[in-house]
């Protein structure tokens, strides 16, 4: 009997720990905004942002109701003879993205990262400052890729890790009564 509950045993640890592993790789996601959604349309109608020198669009994350908390990695998907990019947080400069000059459209496209990847909540902002001088470039769109969670002493989430809890607590109850079933059968046997 000893022996089939430790069986019973590992077989509801190992369960568990599977599948909280398996909940915490779901937990990867990315959100983009359009360019011509923050900024005047390029005037042929390509789904672009015409982004003038000097000038600026802002994105508002709040505008996707689902974006998370994390730490993120900005891409700006631009094309142009445009060769620097600044990001600002909630209007502060936090740093540049370069990229080598194109030709105009929408097939001369190129994805440039932010070097440094940045700690967002649904309550920042985030623009994308255009290079002065004779420079040009239409964005396309600008792509957040969670990279990591924000490191805080957090409350496990309901979701998906909750029910795996709960079916662990059920198992764990289950395998208690079953021993002192157990016991109980042994006490009776030695009367
Ligand atoms: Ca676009």
């Amino acid at each position: 009997m000893k022996k089939v509950l430790t069986i019973i045993l590992t077989l509801v640890l190992t369960l568990t720990f599977t599948s909280m592993a398996f909940a915490a790789t779901e937990n990867v996601d990315y959100f983009i905004y359009q360019g011509e959604t923050y900024y005047m349309q390029q005037k042929d109608g390509n789904p672009a942002a015409d982004l003038q020198p000097g000038e600026e669009l802002t994105i508002p994350l709040s505008d996707n109701a689902s974006f998370v908390p994390g730490i993120y990695r900005i891409t700006v998907r631009s094309c142009g003879n445009r060769e620097v990019m600044t990001i600002k947080l909630n209007g502060k400069e936090i740093g540049t993205i370069n990229r080598k000059g194109t030709g105009f459209g929408m097939d001369q496209m190129t994805d440039d990262v932010l070097e440094l990847d940045v700690e967002l909540t649904a309550a920042d902002s985030i623009s994308i400052y255009g290079q002065e001088g004779e420079y040009w470039g239409w964005v396309d769109y600008v792509r957040f890729d969670k990279v990591a969670d924000i490191a805080t002493t957090e409350v496990p989430k309901t979701g998906e890790t909750f029910p795996v809890y709960i079916a662990a607590m059920l198992m764990l109850s289950l395998t208690g009564a079953i021993v002192t079933k157990n016991v109980y059968k042994t006490k009776k046997a030695n009367m």
